[in-house]
């Protein structure tokens, strides 16, 4: 029998898909298009991580489906080539990026061919290609034509070894992300998109799409709305007053102290008695670099007081750097009873603590405090508002100090700029005579030069600065002598639309085609890490609302659906170069083939939840798709060839007389199998498990194996594997002599009669004698029969609180519990 070889058979399939273009959708013709979407690669040198391969896979087999179900699926890749992770690794290696990201990208789609993905390759596009960042900077300009691109001084996050500004995200504890050393802050004039308008929106909508709910949790909380007061506390014997904002206007009686943010720009013009050592404090809380010592610090602001304006008391005022410049009014009401920052601070420096809310209201014996109670309750110590609720109070008491109700969000406008070389330049012009400029849209796009020293400059410019031919240019109003920007834009700018430029990447004149978009987006399906549910997505739904709002979309969500897929880790730890552990998916693309890697990886868990790695496991895997190809050859051998292979199909001569009865039920029992193979497969693809998918048609596959079965139910098996393992099962439907693709073939439906379980009843013991009878499905796993048995009325009533020290089960005979 010809034995599974996955390189020659594989090999074949790749060339003639490649050849045929064989998965490309007709951009301007398909009647059912279903969009789907993964989040695309940066391509790094070292070629295809199997994490990607993880997730490209899991968004594959899906995406394949939807096609045999008949839609026509547009699963586009591209290449995130910009940005600091290839500007680094070009500045470690001493290459040029541009020549390093040809070569990476090449490999990259020498690899994705091999793991045999529907990809549209004609729509390929790569964010480090003019064409493309051409409308990256035509968004720019879009967004600072409406006034929502703008330029302030801001502190940043600096890496001084990288010698470069930080994301958020790029800071972990207080350390750069690539190279751990400890984040300094630093003013720098910066471009920022104004995403904070569209932080209700971006909320709201949140309501209306199909996404994972930790995802939108995520979302949430990164906008992080909070409704509440600004109420104003007098300086005692001045004209001055701070206001400060509150979620807790409840806690106005309570508030012991105020705290202003070491930036507060009172500081310098209130009649404070120690100001050298004030001066002292902001200076090193200044330049203290963020560290992951919590431990808060602060000082007194001595010669002044505020009134509390609900009591008329006098308390002191502090400045601490746990109060945020940026946030509110950066100033804050102490309330150490019921915040625990307060607590803490107060606790250190010896300040006063008021309870005002008890949780155990109407005993009026409030415990004392170990540590804030931050939950709601009863107010006391409040004067005429004693009694009421704290839900309550909130309004009365703040609208009786006359605060001014307030909504915050945590959300910041978006930094967009960078000063570094490798990302498409900010399309802005400097001129003495009319400032700044914008660069027509004629004009676009900026070219990136090709720059010998891409090495950051270590000061606040970008190595851009000293390109003359590139920085010097003519005014485009007035013709003068005028200067370009030389930051270039964050790569998550060339991120939050590439899913818009996919379907029209041919198209010369324009962003994206309306006709085009129309069809196609907003995006079906999306799939990608958790690790971008908060930046990435909300950028991208961003960069859509406001495109809907400049009428050059009709839809304002870009992603109806979006899951979010877990981790590959290997053997419980992150797979990393540094760990020693790495996975290369060439030497298993020639080991085992990629039919083998990609129903492995799915094999691993459900798609959510991530997957441990263990290289032995893949066999397992291998040696199942080789069972799969045994099937085939036994069908199409001739009968004596079967017998000598010792499985079905062989009947001893003795056995002749019953026979034909032990064939009848042998098939009546395939049938049943079948249909909740098919049953089962359908719904885990559709929920993304696809373990218990691949699980199911491996008990398949034995059951052919030991029935007797027909080339359809064969059949039935290959169109069900074909997600998951393209190849072989396009080879073994060509050998069954089948005409056409078994990618063309129809999802197989099951019939609802046939895979109804049949309930069976099964006896429990306790200590061998019967107490009770559980209803149960047949063939339920022994684990849920214990379960049900624990679960049913009669034997939790025997049991009462005793648990058994012993719970035996039989499949569809007996459970037996001893206690
Ligand atoms: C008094 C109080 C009492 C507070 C209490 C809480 C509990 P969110 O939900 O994040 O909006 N706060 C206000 N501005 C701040 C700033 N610039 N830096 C640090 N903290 C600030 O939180 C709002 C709460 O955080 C506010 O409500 C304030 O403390 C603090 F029992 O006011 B609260
Ligand atoms: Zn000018």
């Amino acid at each position: 029998m010809e034995q599974y070889n996955p390189q020659k058979i594989e090999k074949k399939w790749r060339e003639k898909w490649i050849r045929d273009a064989r998965w490309q959708v007709d951009i301007k013709g398909d009647k059912k298009p279903y969009y789907n979407l993964m989040m695309f690669p940066y391509p790094s040198a070292e070629g295809l991580h199997i994490g990607n391969l993880y997730a490209f896979v899991g968004s594959d087999i899906h995406g394949r489906y939807m096609r045999q179900k008949g839609y026509d699926v547009f699963e586009p890749i591209g290449f995130d080539a910009f940005g600091i992770h290839s500007e680094n690794f070009a500045l470690k290696k001493g290459i040029h990026p541009r020549e390093l990201i040809k070569k990476s990208t090449d490999n990259f789609r020498r690899q994705l061919e091999y793991i045999g993905n529907i990809y549209s390759w004609d729509n390929i596009i790569n964010t480090t290609d003019p064409e493309y960042y051409k409308w990256t900077q035509w968004i720019f300009l879009k967004f600072y034509e409406a006034g929502l691109a703008y330029k302030k001084e801001a502190p940043v996050q600096w890496c001084p070894s990288c010698k470069t500004v930080l994301a958020n995200e790029q800071v972990i504890s207080g350390r750069c992300e690539r190279c751990d050393s400890v984040v300094e802050s630093k003013n720098l004039n910066q471009w920022f998109l104004k995403i904070t308008d569209y932080a209700d929106r971006l909320l709201e909508n949140l309501k209306n799409i199909d996404w994972s709910e930790h995802t939108k949790i995520a979302q949430r909380n990164w906008i992080g709305k909070s409704t509440g007061y600004r109420i104003k506390f007098p300086i005692f014997n001045s004209q001055f007053s701070i206001e400060i904002f509150t979620t807790r206007a409840d806690t106005l009686f309570g508030a012991t102290y105020i705290v202003l943010s070491p930036k507060h720009e009172l500081i310098s013009q209130l009649p404070i008695t120690n100001k050298k050592e004030i001066e002292t404090y902001i200076n090193k809380s200044e330049s203290k670099k963020q560290t992951k010592n919590n431990e808060k610090t602060g000082i007194e602001l001595k010669g002044i007081s505020a009134i509390n304006p609900a009591n008329k008391e006098e308390i002191p005022v502090w400045i601490s750097d746990y109060v945020v410049a940026e946030y509110g009014t950066g100033a804050v009401m102490a309330v150490p009873a019921h915040d625990q920052r307060d607590f803490e601070f107060a606790k250190k420096y010896g300040l006063p603590s008021k309870q005002v809310i008890c949780q155990n209201y109407p005993e009026k014996i409030c415990p004392v405090l170990e540590k804030a109670y931050e939950g709601e309750g009863h107010l006391v110590g409040s004067e005429k508002f004693n009694g009421i609720s704290s839900s309550e109070a909130r309004e009365k008491i703040g609208k009786s100090v006359g605060g001014i109700p307030q909504v915050n969000y945590h959300l910041r406008d978006w930094l967009i700029s960078r000063q570094r070389y490798w990302g498409p330049p900010i399309p802005i012009i400097y001129c003495d005579n009319c400032g700044t400029v914008p660069v027509a849209e004629k004009d676009l796009p900026v070219l990136l030069p090709y720059v010998e020293n891409f090495q950051p400059t270590g000061t606040d410019k970008s190595p851009l600065a000293a390109v003359e031919e590139f920085v010097n240019v003519k005014c485009p109003k007035c013709a003068g002598r005028a200067k370009r920007e030389t930051d270039v834009s964050d790569t998550f700018l060339d991120s939050s639309w590439y899913f818009l430029r996919y379907p029209s990447s041919g198209e010369k004149n324009i962003a994206w085609d309306k006709k085009i978009t129309e069809r196609w987006l907003p995006v079906d399906m999306y799939i990608g890490g958790q690790e971008h549910a908060v930046l990435h997505l909300m950028y991208a739904r961003f960069i859509t609302m406001f495109m809907r709002d400049q009428k050059l979309l009709n839809f304002e969500e870009p992603f109806k659906k979006f899951r979010a897929h877990g981790l590959l880790v290997k053997e419980g730890s992150k797979i990393s170069k540094s760990k020693g552990n790495i996975v290369n998916p060439d030497e298993l693309f020639e080991a085992f083939g990629a039919d083998t890697l990609r129903t492995y990886l799915m094999f691993l868990s459900p798609l959510a939840e991530g997957g441990d790695w263990q290289d032995e496991g893949i066999r397992g895997v291998h040696r199942f798709l080789g069972r799969v190809w045994g099937l085939v050859q036994r069908q199409t051998t001739p009968y004596q060839d079967k017998s000598s292979t010792g499985q079905a199909g062989k009947q001893p001569a003795s056995a002749e007389a019953s026979a034909g009865r032990q064939e009848t039920n042998s098939k009546q029992n395939l049938q049943k199998i079948k249909h909740q193979t098919i049953k089962k497969v359908t719904e885990d693809i559709e929920r993304l498990h696809y373990n218990t998918a691949i699980a199911a048609m491996m008990a398949y596959v034995n059951a052919l194996y030991e029935n007797e079965h027909s080339p359809e139910d064969i059949e039935t098996l290959l169109v069900l594997l074909a997600p998951f393992a393209p190849h072989i099962t396009e080879e073994l439907w060509e050998r069954l002599g089948q005409k056409g693709s078994v990618h063309d073939a129809v999802w197989p439906e099951f019939d609802a009669k046939i895979t109804k379980q049949e309930i069976i009843t099964v006896p429990v013991q306790i200590n061998g004698k019967l107490r009770a009878q559980i209803e149960v499905e047949n063939n339920t796993e022994e684990g849920r029969l214990i379960k049900s048995a624990l679960e049913s009325e009669r034997i939790k009533e025997i049991l009462g609180d005793k648990k058994p020290k012993k719970t035996i089960a039989v499949k569809n005979k007996v459970v037996n519990l001893v206690i």
